[in-house]
Order: C-alpha cells, then sequence, then structure tokens
C-alpha cells in the first residue's frame, strides 16, 4: 500500500519549470491519495495534503459556525439578569458559557488549516464573515429562551450531527462534544415550554408568541434551497456536508410538528399537513427575501450584534496584551534560565 503523502512532502518538491512533470505528477498522487481517503471515510487530518479549496471552504464553514456560537450568546445572554428564578438563571448561564466554549472548540479547530483566530475574529468584526441569521433576532420574552433551546439549539443538533461524521478530523471531533452539549440546551429549552405551555393562560400566550416569532427564522437555519445553495454540491462531494439543506430542514420539520402538538402550541404555517405519500409535513413557503435581507447585514438586530462584538473586543484589548506581554517576559526568563542551564 502506498505512504499517505503529507504536506510537507509538497515542500520537498518545489515547482519549478521544467521540472519533466514531476510536481503535476506529485499534486495527481496526492489528489488520488485524498480522493480515496474522501471515498473510506478516512478523516483527514491538519498534517494531510488537501485541496485548496477543501481547505477554504472548511474555514469559511467552521469560522462562520464559531462566530455562530460567540454572536449565539447574545440574545439569551440578555435574559440572564432578569431569568424567573436562581435556578433558571444559573441554568441559562451554563448555557451561555457552553456557547463560548463551542465558539473556542471550532476558532481551535479552524486554526488547525492556517488561519488564525485573529484574523476570524477581525473578519467578524469588519462584516466580512456571516454568523448564522438567526441571532439577528430579537430575545422579547422569557418564552424566547426556551424557544431558542427548543428550536434554535434543536436545529443546531440536527444540522450537526451529521458534522461529527465529516470528512475533517478535528471539526468532527469537536461537534461530537458540541453536540452533546446542544442536546442538554435543546431539553432545558422544550421544559421551559413545557412550564409556560402548562402554565396560566398569559404564559401559555408568550410561548405561542415566541413559536410564532421563531418558527420561520429556525427553518432558514440551514441555508438556502437547494437550488440556491452555493456550496453544498461541492461540500457534499467532499464529505463536508452529508446531508442537503433542503433534507436537514424537512427533517427538523418532522421532528418538531409533533413537539409542538404535545405543548399544544401552534404552528404558524396554514399549509402545514401531514403528506402520507411522502411520508413527511409539507410546509408553506419560506420568505427567502427576508433571509437575505438578513445575511446582507439588515436583519432587525444585526447592527447591535456587531456593535456589542466590537466593544467586547476594544474592552479586552488591555486584557490581551497583558496576557502577551506576561507570555514573552516568562519566554525570556525561561530562555535565560535554559542558558544559564538552570530548571524553568
Ligand atoms: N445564516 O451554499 P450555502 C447554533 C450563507 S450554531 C447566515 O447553502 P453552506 C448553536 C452561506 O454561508 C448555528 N448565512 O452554504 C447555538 C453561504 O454564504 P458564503 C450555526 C447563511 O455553507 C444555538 C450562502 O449563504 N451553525 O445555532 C445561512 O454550504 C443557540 C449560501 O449558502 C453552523 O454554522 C444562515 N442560516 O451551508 C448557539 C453549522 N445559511 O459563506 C447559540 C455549520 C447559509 O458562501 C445559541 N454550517 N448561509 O458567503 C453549515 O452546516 C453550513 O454552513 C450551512 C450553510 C448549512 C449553515
Amino acid at each position: 500500500m502506498r505512504a499517505p503523502l503529507s504536506q510537507s512532502a509538497t515542500r520537498e518538491l518545489p515547482p519549478t519549470v521544467g521540472d519533466g512533470g514531476k510536481m503535476a505528477e506529485v499534486e495527481t498522487r496526492f489528489q488520488a491519495d485524498f480522493d480515496a481517503s474522501i471515498s473510506a471515510s478516512i478523516k483527514i487530518e491538519p498534517t494531510d495534503w488537501m485541496p485548496e479549496g477543501y481547505r477554504k471552504t472548511l474555514i469559511r464553514q467552521m469560522s462562520q459556525h464559531a462566530h455562530s456560537e460567540i454572536v449565539g450568546q447574545l440574545p439569551e445572554a440578555n435574559w440572564i439578569t432578569r431569568a424567573p428564578s436562581l435556578k433558571r438563571k444559573a441554568i441559562l448561564l451554563a448555557k451561555v458559557q457552553d456557547e463560548a466554549g463551542h465558539g473556542l472548540y471550532l476558532y481551535s479547530a479552524a486554526e488547525t488549516l492556517g488561519t488564525s483566530r485573529e484574523e476570524m475574529v477581525a473578519d467578524l468584526l469588519s462584516g466580512k464573515a456571516k454568523y448564522s441569521s438567526i441571532f439577528n433576532y430579537p430575545t422579547l420574552t422569557w418564552a424566547d429562551v426556551g424557544t431558542i433551546g427548543w428550536l434554535v439549539d434543536g436545529a443546531a443538533i440536527i444540522n450537526q450531527i451529521p458534522l461529527c461524521r465529516c470528512s475533517y478530523g478535528p471539526y468532527a471531533r469537536a461537534m461530537m462534544r458540541i453536540c452533546k452539549e446542544e442536546s442538554f440546551h435543546q431539553r432545558q429549552g422544550f421544559e421551559i415550554m413545557m412550564r409556560l405551555s402548562n402554565g396560566t393562560a398569559k404564559q401559555k400566550a408568550m410561548a405561542q408568541d415566541a413559536l410564532s416569532r421563531w418558527w420561520w427564522p429556525s427553518l432558514m437555519m440551514f441555508g438556502p434551497p437547494d437550488v440556491e445553495s452555493a456550496n453544498s454540491a461541492q461540500s457534499m462531494k467532499w464529505g463536508i456536508k452529508l446531508f442537503s439543506n433542503d433534507e436537514l430542514r424537512q427533517k427538523f420539520i418532522d421532528q418538531t410538528v409533533p413537539q409542538a402538538d404535545y405543548l399544544g402550541l401552534g404552528i404558524p404555517d396554514p399549509e402545514l399537513h401531514w403528506n402520507n405519500e411522502r411520508g413527511h409535513y409539507d410546509f408553506g413557503p419560506i420568505d427567502w427575501d427576508e433571509f437575505y435581507n438578513v445575511i446582507r447585514g439588515n436583519g432587525p438586530c444585526n447592527h447591535e450584534r456587531l456593535r456589542v462584538r466590537r466593544k467586547a473586543d476594544e474592552d479586552g484589548a488591555w486584557f490581551r496584551e497583558a496576557l502577551a506581554a506576561h507570555a514573552q517576559k516568562c519566554a525570556s526568563r525561561d530562555g535565560l534560565a535554559a542558558a544559564q542551564g538552570a530548571p524553568c
């Protein structure tokens, strides 16, 4: 069997003109090995050779995913100081902290592809990089916190479970841990909704109002319809995406409608009905103009979300500088100690 080729191997062969086609031959061999790994579901690891498009697609998707986790803290964080009890406050605080952790795992996983956290964050703050459309909607009542856990984390799980089996090792491994935590998030959201739906008429109305506002944006989380999805076909060939946007959206609807029934809440879609022949729910048209408007930066909270992230970045600058100065001091101290033969 042919030994696996690593990126460092490419460096041994400079692409000189007149190398007798050697470089092209090596590239072809690298590509063939990469394709064979993808077909055999063997994970691609950071030191493996990979096509430039694969690397760029992963950086795009993983960094946007990381940004979504970070910006995604904001709508729920808005309710930490107003949670209805100490228990709810502690749970919400833990959930929001989990989202920060997810962002950090994903930034670290993306860094294995040769980008840096600084570059990724700069792209978020400049508005160049996207983050999930869903986090540009406001959280108006406590029921929104329940609805985010139930629907948004629920949609995130459906989208992310297949990512645990995606072709890039560091992404797949990060997703396994993330999905375990998302599962707890989804349950806590559904539990809030159960309490509200079985509470007073006012509480139930609040739960219904939240579901009515978040339903359609939750369906948009899965991305544009397959026919308009620019990246899906190639991402599926590369094993980055295992299911299409429409397939995952349908799965989410099929799973969530019975849950809404259980809560005694109505989905705000008059065309929603079970289709026996298809074995799925049929649903009404999604307002894709709204989706594109939000991802272009014009949703209800886009400006506010970026304003808060930019301020956090500015406020934290002194701390990052202090950490870097401390690390530098330690390194020079250790270097001096090592030079003098002392243990570090
Ligand atoms: N929002 O060609 P496709 C969470 C963009 S985490 C904004 O179909 P692709 C946890 C897309 O980037 C939620 N932009 O793209 C949590 C592309 O633009 P580009 C985030 C969107 O990548 C819960 C263009 O449209 N999850 O919720 C959206 O193949 C509670 C064309 O689209 C992930 O990121 C959108 N919804 O498929 C946290 C999961 N959809 O980049 C806190 C990983 C599409 O070419 C609280 N990502 N676009 O300029 C994915 O699975 C994929 O990237 C998709 C999009 C499915 C999101």
